[in-house]
């Protein structure tokens, strides 16, 4: 078996007013605890630096880069690398990202892979960015991410830890896509950040379903591409908006081996046997003797 001990890094809620330095401090704290019961590797939320920002309309571009990194590691991130190389555990870090490209700056929602001796080995920017762009005042609270992100574009996996491992972000998990995409290049753990309200305004009859739409899509992700899948939540009342927990580890059987129980900071651990993976890859999806490409044209087509 090819073990790999994971946590959950579960954050509580963020407000506006807690620093970057106030946070990193959480973190490691989990990272302490992950390490101490034999964790290789932790992951924690979407935009787990600050609070979750989409949720107001801001106007002002110097308040809206507040939120945003301009490297990383940087000046209030480092004791995070420096711990994560002291103690030999590697991170998933979600953040927002102020990238400098020809054609000027470039905000993005994006997560980062950190290798046990502390080295960013993977970069991913989110795909699916849900919401809307424009204010919409009738709502309780807004979900600008169409505003203040840009879409990345597609999902590569990464030799680390043992295995094959690919990322992605909060509404790409919703998406057969996001998973299958990885599947084909032979992903053995998918890593998962979210922020999730209960409440979504455009349809609020499915606030009652929130947690179980989470563990459906993540369970489905991973059978349906014979992978683990590590979601883990920023979660709990954040400036008045009560968001999902619910963070678990799924192996590719589709059961859920490790879960959270509160809506605050948490660590919860698996042994993953990335060997476990083969088995399904071997029968039920082995993709090159099953798949039907030519019949599913349309998905790229529209
Ligand atoms: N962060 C993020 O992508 N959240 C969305 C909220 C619902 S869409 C407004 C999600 O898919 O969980």
């Amino acid at each position: 078996p090819r073990y790999l001990n994971v946590a959950l890094g579960q954050l509580g809620p963020i407000q506006r007013a807690d620093s970057r330095t106030q946070v990193v401090a959480r973190l490691c704290e989990l990272m302490r605890q992950a390490h101490a019961v034999g964790a290789q590797l932790i992951v924690f939320p979407e935009l787990a630096l600050t609070t979750f920002f989409p949720r107001w309309y801001i106007e002002d571009e110097a308040e809206i880069n507040s939120f945003f990194e301009q490297s990383m590691p940087n000046a209030a991130t480092q004791p995070l690398f420096d711990l994560s190389k002291a103690l030999g555990v590697g991170f998933y870090l979600g953040y927002a990202e102020l990238a400098q490209e020809a054609t000027g700056a470039v905000r993005y929602n994006t997560s980062i892979l950190v290798d046990r001796s502390g080295q960013i080995v993977a970069k991913y920017r989110k795909v699916h960015l849900p919401g809307h762009k424009e204010h919409e005042p009738w709502r309780r609270f807004q979900h600008l991410e169409k505003r203040y992100f840009t879409a990345g574009d597609g999902w590569e996996v990464t030799q680390a830890f043992g295995g094959v491992v690919g990322m992605a972000i909060c509404n790409d998990r919703r998406w057969a896509e996001t998973y299958r995409v990885m599947g084909l290049q032979g992903v053995e753990m998918v890593l998962i950040g979210y922020n999730t309200p209960v409440h979504n305004a455009p349809a609020p009859e499915h606030d009652d379903l929130s947690l179980f739409h989470n563990q459906l899509s993540m369970q489905a992700g991973a059978y349906q591409n014979g992978t683990w899948v590590v979601g883990v939540a920023k979660a709990g009342v954040e400036e008045g908006v009560d968001s999902i927990g619910g963070s678990c580890i799924i192996a590719p059987s589709g059961e859920v081996v490790a879960r959270c129980l509160t809506k605050g900071d948490e660590m919860a651990i698996a042994r993953c046997d990335l060997d476990f993976c083969a088995i399904y890859k071997r029968t039920t999806f082995n993709f090159d003797l099953h798949r039907q490409p030519q019949a599913y044209g349309l998905i790229t087509q529209r």
